[in-house]
This record gives C-alpha cells, sequence and structure tokens, in this order.
C-alpha cells in the first residue's frame, strides 16, 4: 500500500548519543544497538473513523524515534500496517451503510494527510492486512506444522501455552489478562477452546462478511497473526523496536510474540517493546469506540498550524498518560509564534549546546519535554524577555532551525 511523502530531514552536523527507550517486558531503559539499518515495527490504524490525537501523539512518538536514530548515524527500515479488515471496520461499515472497502481507503488516505501535515517520516514498507492474506495463510501453515492450531467449529485458534515464554512481553498475571481480554478482542467464553486466552488465527467465514480461501476454508485472518507476518517478512527476527500504544501490551503484543516464536522457536519477535501512553479527553481513553475524539482533521480544516499541534503533543512524555485540553493547543499556538520570531532574528544565544541538550534528551528514552524545554530556554534568552537579549551566536538561528526539524519534526522555516 502506499504511505505518505516524507519530509526533507537536514543531515546535522553533530551526531546525536545511542538512542535507549524503555522495555515493557523487562521495566528497564535499554540501549538499543542496532546491527545495519534499525528496525522498527508500529501497529498501524483501524481505517474506520479519522484519526484522533491519540493516535497522533503515539505516531508522533515513535517518529522521535525514527529520527533519534537518523540522528545517532543509523539508517532506519520502518514498517507499518494497516488493519483493513477487522470487527470494528465492518461493525462501522455496516453501521453507516458503506462499503467497507470504501470505507477503509478514506479513512487511511485521511491518515495519511494527517502524518504528512504532522512531518511524520513514512514508513518504508506500509502493508494492509487484506493485502498480507497469503503472508498470513504461510504463517499459519507453520503455526499449524508445529501442532500450536486447533479448530473450534469453523474458526483456527493458536494455543498461548505453546509458547513457554507466554506472558513475558506483558508481565502480567492470568487474572488480569483474562479480565482486560474481552474488551480487547479476546473471547475467553467460547466454548471449545483449549485455553480461555487462546486467540483466533483464521476466522471462518460469516454471512455479509469478505472472506478469502484458505486450506481451512473460507474467511479472514486474525488481528495478532496479521502484524506478527507483516512484521517477520519485513524485518526478519528479533527486530529492534516494536512499538504502539499502551492499549496494545495485552493481548495484541504479547500474542504476536507468542506467534512469532513458536513459528521460529529461539528467535524473539522483538528485542524491545514500547508503549506510549494513553491520551484521554473529557475524562476518559480518547478512543473510537467512546466517541470522545478531537480530529486531527478537524483541527486543520479550522487553520490551526500542524506544528503546533506537534508541539502541544511533545509537550508531554510519550510514556505518560495525559489528558487533552484545547488550551494546551493555544498555549503551543503561541510557543510556535514565539520560536518563530526569536528563530527569525538569525543571531541568537549559542545554540551548539542546546542542540546537544535536544539530541540527549531525545536518545533517552524520547524525552522531548525535556527536549522542549531547552528551546523554550534558548528562545527566552534570544529574545531577552529580561531585557538582555543574547545575539552572541551568529548562526544561532539556522542551527536551531535544522535541530528542530531533524530531531522533534518541527519545520519551523520562515516562508
Ligand atoms: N490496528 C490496530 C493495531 S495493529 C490498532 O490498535 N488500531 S487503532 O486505530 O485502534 O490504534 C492505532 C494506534 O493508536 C495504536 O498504537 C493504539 O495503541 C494507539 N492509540 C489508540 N488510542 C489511543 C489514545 N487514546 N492515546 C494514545 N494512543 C492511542
Ligand atoms: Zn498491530
Amino acid at each position: 500500500m502506499r504511505a505518505w511523502p516524507s519530509p526533507e530531514i537536514p543531515t546535522l552536523p553533530v551526531p546525536g548519543p545511542p538512542v535507549s527507550l524503555h522495555d515493557t517486558p523487562s521495566g528497564a531503559k535499554v540501549t538499543t544497538t542496532p546491527t545495519g539499518a534499525a528496525r522498527l515495527y508500529v501497529c498501524g490504524i483501524t481505517p474506520y473513523d479519522a484519526t484522533h490525537l491519540g493516535h497522533a501523539a503515539t505516531y508522533v512518538a515513535f517518529d522521535l524515534l525514527n529520527r533519534a536514530w537518523r540522528n545517532a548515524g543509523h539508517d532506519v527500515t520502518y514498517v507499518q500496517n494497516v488493519t483493513d479488515v477487522d470487527d470494528p471496520l465492518l461493525e462501522r461499515a455496516a453501521k453507516v451503510h458503506i462499503d467497507w472497502v470504501e470505507l477503509a481507503e478514506r479513512e487511511t488516505e485521511l491518515f495519511r494527510q494527517d502524518m504528512a501535515a504532522l512531518r511524520v517520516l513514512p514508513p518504508d514498507h506500509y502493508i494492509g492486512a487484506v493485502e498480507s492474506i497469503p503472508l498470513v495463510i504461510e504463517l499459519i501453515q507453520r503455526l499449524e506444522a508445529a501442532g500450536t492450531v486447533y479448530r473450534v467449529e469453523d474458526d483456527l485458534y493458536f494455543s498461548v501455552t505453546s509458547d513457554p515464554a507466554f506472558g513475558a512481553e506483558s508481565g502480567w498475571d492470568r487474572a488480569r489478562m483474562l479480565e482486560v481480554y474481552p474488551e480487547r478482542g479476546g473471547d475467553p467464553d467460547r466454548a471449545g477452546k483449549k485455553d480461555p486466552l487462546d486467540c483466533v488465527v483464521w476466522r471462518g467465514r460469516r454471512d455479509g462478511e469478505p472472506s478469502w480461501d484458505s486450506p481451512w476454508g473460507s474467511g479472514r485472518p486474525g488481528w495478532h497473526i496479521e502484524c506478527t507476518a507483516i512484521a517477520q517478512r519485513h524485518l526478519g527476527g528479533a527486530f529492534d523496536v516494536q512499538g504502539g500504544g499502551s492499549d496494545l501490551v495485552f493481548p495484541h503484543h504479547e500474542m504476536c510474540a507468542g506467534h512469532a516464536q513458536v513459528a521460529v522457536p529461539g528467535t524473539p519477535f522483538a528485542q524491545v517493546y514500547s508503549h506510549a501512553g494513553m491520551v484521554g479527553y473529557d475524562g476518559e481513553k480518547m478512543s473510537k469506540s467512546r466517541g470522545n475524539l478531537v480530529f486531527v482533521s478537524a483541527l486543520r480544516n479550522s487553520d490551526v498550524d500542524p506544528m503546533a499541534i506537534r508541539l502541544a503533543l511533545l509537550r508531554h512524555h510519550f510514556r505518560s498518560d495525559w489528558e487533552w485540553t484545547d488550551d494546551q493547543l493555544w498555549t503551543a499556538v503561541d510557543d510556535v509564534t514565539r520560536w518563530r520570531r526569536a528563530l527569525s532574528l538569525g543571531a541568537g544565544a549559542p545554540a551548539a549546546p542546546v542542540v546537544e541538550e535536544v539530541l540527549a534528551a531525545l536518545a533517552d528514552d524520547l524525552d522531548a519535554p525535556r527536549a522542549t524545554a531547552a528551546v523554550d530556554r534558548w528562545v527566552a534568552a534570544t529574545l531577552g524577555t529580561d531585557g538582555l537579549a543574547d545575539t552572541s551566536d551568529p548562526d544561532a538561528g539556522v542551527q536551531m532551525l535544522a535541530a528542530l526539524d531533524a530531531a522533534l519534526g518541527l519545520a519551523l522555516w520562515l516562508s
């Protein structure tokens, strides 16, 4: 599937430090050590509604990782999926009487435009679930050969206990898994399952649903197997980072890890699992099913500068849960105006130590609040908010513009 156009990224004169990231399974901060290109998989959208600020926050977070690796001198291979066939998409399409393919295409296109506006670097491989059905079938055949799948009526299930490491990705106990499972697409009470936590890998055809031929009869892929198949094919085993929002810690990433580790024993799915916090609005997690959404496209349509949206997101650490309020956006609009004013002066307070601090903060578990605070201090010094403007560095503006663009994805170049 087509991704979106890549923005130009300036090359910085001084490389950034190695990149460390909090790893969900170990609970520790791990220094990533890519060999060759850094390999990143970030779970993509289920395109049944427009991109909200929660999605945007998660994709901007992993965009910081992509940029931090590049600034540290690595090439990056970035893969993202689109869950373009799944229960919520089909349910929404039926509800609003629109063809599911059309709905998926429309919302995916809007997502591309939102990501491009926010200057999120595109994935190298942007892969839909539908187009990856042959990969999914191949992977299920491997699981079948390993004796880890079984049939319940027309559906095929993966036996979670076949992965000795099952549970290690989330670190959750069974009670917690069982509690959350039904809310996140699981069916613990389905009769005939060997273990309530087993998950569907191939869902037999239902009336009114799209289906594809397979060795197990016509049907469609389960959710988790989709990401496993796409990541394994395009990134190989033990890739550097699996990313997504914290609502994917369990079951999604646990199941992906399970499928992959059974298909290729001895090779972990990913080396690091990194999770972004949940963005809330009006007291609850912003979610398509709850309907408490602020859409990126709606803000763009009301002429909000996408760089202000991006800055508002960057003011929060990506791993924290936080609540969106409209005044954060207006603060960011003011900040962008002030930053642009300082950058337009050309000369300013010394840039090199600020650039170093920005790169160091981002390489340290993507600490954007620390990075943006360093920029605030530079802006204040340059504008002389205390009446004493510091313009001792003649090239400060150009250096800062490049660093803000390359590291934070904030393009504040003056037209
Ligand atoms: N298609 C699957 C992943 S394979 C999916 O979860 N799609 S999604 O459209 O529901 O979410 C896309 C991404 O946005 C996921 O990484 C999800 O964790 C993240 N996300 C969803 N809601 C929020 C939120 N309120 N705050 C932060 N991130 C969110
Ligand atoms: Zn996924």
